[in-house]
């Protein structure tokens, strides 16, 4: 017996190890292992022997299943593992070699522009701070003071959810991105100086009005802010979005129901080629004009109030302006309705490289 299990031992290691494959590994389980492998009967013979002769045999060929089970499981992880390895050799790919045959996507010019902007903005301390575009009429309206009457509240002008029972019109699409701020302001201690951009809605249709646009507003909070860092963040802002040193600004007194005193911020222009270029002073020479590009003002005090504040501590100033509109200024397209036609080969032409992510030291700026 002794030389038997021994022999048998050496017989069935060796064909473990020189199993080529899973199948031949499988092949020696079964004829060592299986219902009627050769292992599996000389444990049913345990049953049949004295206790004297089953207590030298027993450890022994328990101990044979052990080390065939054993080998079988290393010679299959080993089998296994060749086979990953050569898969893994043989399908290489390099993610960074262009796809072939594939159309390449592009950047929106609008996710472009929001991307440079954000990136601009930082560089001057502002988080970006985002909101829901469902809103209710307080944070949409009210706590911005704006009346009851105003014609931005009328049916025909604010797209709005089903009353409620009591007859209110609670929901409503945000029609501009200001309730981010005053979310903000309800929610953070000051200092605050955020960005606010994103999708907004209005019940408006032609070819300068799309229904959905795009908006970013800005707002600082903070003790003994004024007119001055206002118009400084606005200059710095436009000189690096256009990429030019000699922007210049004119604030426009004006009238927003959140902002007191509120300004429209005109940039100046010179005809190039029959196109507007934005740069340059037009009060010296007869080759320009003003261009309108932002709405601010300082926060109402009604408004730091709304937000539970006190006007007396806290001053701040807020801007807002047409991400789209920007957009067009900034890459000449003139139909603000192909931005959201889809169509690819508006697209191809307009759309930014993925890869071109926008830095300071990458070109913004002059
Ligand atoms: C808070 C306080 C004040 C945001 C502002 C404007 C002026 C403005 C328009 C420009 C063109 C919107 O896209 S547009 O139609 N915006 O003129 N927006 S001040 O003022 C705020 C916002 C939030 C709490």
């Amino acid at each position: 017996m002794t030389t038997d299990l021994d022999q048998l031992r050496t017989d069935l290691l060796g064909s473990i190890e020189a199993a080529a494959g899973l199948d031949a590994v499988e092949a020696v389980r079964v004829q060592a292992l299986g219902k009627q492998g050769v292992v599996t009967g000389l444990l049913k013979t345990l049953g049949g022997m004295s206790p004297e002769a089953r207590q030298v045999e027993g450890p022994r060929i328990h101990a044979l299943r052990e080390a065939v089970t054993e080998a079988l499981a290393a010679r299959k992880a080993g089998l296994e593992k060749a086979a990953l390895d050569a898969r893994l050799a043989s399908e290489t790919i390099d993610m960074t070699l262009p796809v072939d045959g594939v159309p390449a996507g592009s950047v929106h010019p609008v996710s472009q522009v929001m991307d440079e902007l954000a990136e601009i903005f930082a560089d001057l301390g502002f988080a970006v701070a985002t909101g829901p575009e469902i809103e209710d009429d307080w944070h949409n309206f009210t706590a911005l003071n704006i009346p009851e009457t105003h014609p931005a509240r009328a049916m025909h002008d604010t797209f709005y959810f089903p009353r409620e029972e009591d007859g209110s019109q609670k929901y409503l699409l945000r029609t501009h991105t200001s309730p981010v701020q005053i979310r903000t302001m309800v929610q953070d201690k000051p200092p605050i100086r955020i960005i606010a951009p994103g999708r907004v809605y209005r019940s408006d249709s032609d070819a300068t009005h799309t229904p959905m646009f795009h908006q970013i507003e800005g707002l600082v909070i903070d003790k003994g802010i004024t007119l001055g860092h206002l118009k400084w963040t606005l200059e710095t802002f436009l000189k690096a979005f256009f990429e030019r040193d000699d922007i210049v600004l004119r604030l426009r007194p004006s009238y927003f129901p959140f902002t007191e005193p509120s300004a429209e911020v005109d940039v100046g222009f010179t005809w190039q080629n029959g196109k507007r270029v934005i740069g340059g002073d037009p009060r010296k020479s007869d080759n320009g004009g003003w261009m309108e590009v932002l709405g601010s003002g300082m926060v109402h005090r009604k408004v730091i109030e709304s937000c539970g504040l006190d006007p007396n501590e806290w001053q701040g100033f807020a801007f807002g302006t047409g991400v789209d509109r920007l957009a067009m200024l900034k890459y000449g397209m003139d139909d603000l309705r192909a931005f959201f036609d889809g169509d690819l080969r508006w697209l191809r032409h307009y759309g930014f490289s993925a890869l071109d992510i926008p830095t300071l030291s990458g070109g913004v700026g002059a």
